[in-house]
């Protein structure tokens, strides 16, 4: 898949405001626009041409943009975020990708859905149900590929512990290859996909993002970064603490297409 444009947004100010099971020292906001910032640089060096949103503090948890659509080939489905603080995110974003999309398909409730629940595997989508996504919400979104002639999978990742999101534990990096922590790795619906294990302690790495000729992948995971690299990829790295911080991870930062 080729992309070449990214939607982003720079944290807020309140961007510790948001929502996260951390306990630990608040997340900073300087370090985090520097962080942002040196993630929009690479998303540039992968080639693709940005859309900077304005921060919005009426939502703190707005840099998060992944969470509020789901983009592919000419398809924009506009999700219904679980946590109803985010919920509202949608609305602006629907206005954006209104610039670039023709024709919005949205989640209706009751169904809710996070972008970071939908984990796009070439022809073949990964829909998690999880804390935020709901099996209404996940039946919608396979019903609405299906219409589009992709296949669909459902995998419920409500009893695995430390994980948000699906994509917060499983990547696809094209090539018919999957990056996963151990506690995804064996699942039947994976069957067919290479997949490349995620060490137990190091599982935010799963979170990496195949963009164009590269892998983006979250800076201080070598070992992710040596079996990318023994398997042909080229790897960019970049800081991601502060948004670890708020249970973000490398993909939910943007919207690529
Ligand atoms: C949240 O809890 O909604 C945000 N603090 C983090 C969202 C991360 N998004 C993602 O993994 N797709």
């Amino acid at each position: 898949m080729s992309f070449t444009r990214a939607i982003v947004r720079p944290p807020g100010p309140n961007f510790h405001q948001g929502q996260t099971t951390y306990q630990g020292t608040p997340a900073d906001y300087q370090n985090a626009l520097v962080q942002h910032k040196e993630y929009c640089g690479l998303l540039e060096r992968c080639g693709l041409s940005l859309t900077q949103l304005k921060p919005d503090i009426r939502y703190p948890d707005s840099t998060f943009v992944e969470d509020t659509a789901v983009l592919f080939s000419e398809h924009a489905i506009l999700c219904r975020p679980g946590a109803p603080t985010r919920l509202n995110e949608v609305a602006e974003m629907r206005r954006i990708l209104g610039q670039f999309f023709s024709l919005l398909d949205s989640i209706q409730a009751p169904g809710l859905l996070d972008g970071g629940d939908v984990c796009q595997a070439g022809g073949h989508f990964f829909i998690g149900v999880s804390q935020r996504t709901n099996e209404e919400g996940a039946r919608q979104m396979a019903h609405l590929v299906m219409q589009y002639g992709y296949t669909s999978s459902i995998i419920d990742i409500r009893e695995i512990d430390g994980i948000l999101h699906l994509k917060s534990g499983l990547a696809y990096i094209e090539d018919k290859r999957l990056v996963a922590i151990n506690s995804l790795i064996d699942r039947m619906e994976f069957t067919g996909y290479q997949v490349i294990p995620v060490a137990n302690g190091a599982e935010y790495a799963a979170n990496c993002v195949r963009i164009n000729e590269f892998v983006l992948v979250a800076d201080g995971f070598p070992k992710l970064e040596d079996s990318l690299v023994a398997s042909g990829y080229q790897t960019l790295a970049v800081d991601m603490s502060e948004f670890q911080k708020m249970d973000g991870g490398l993909s939910c930062l943007s919207l690529r297409f």
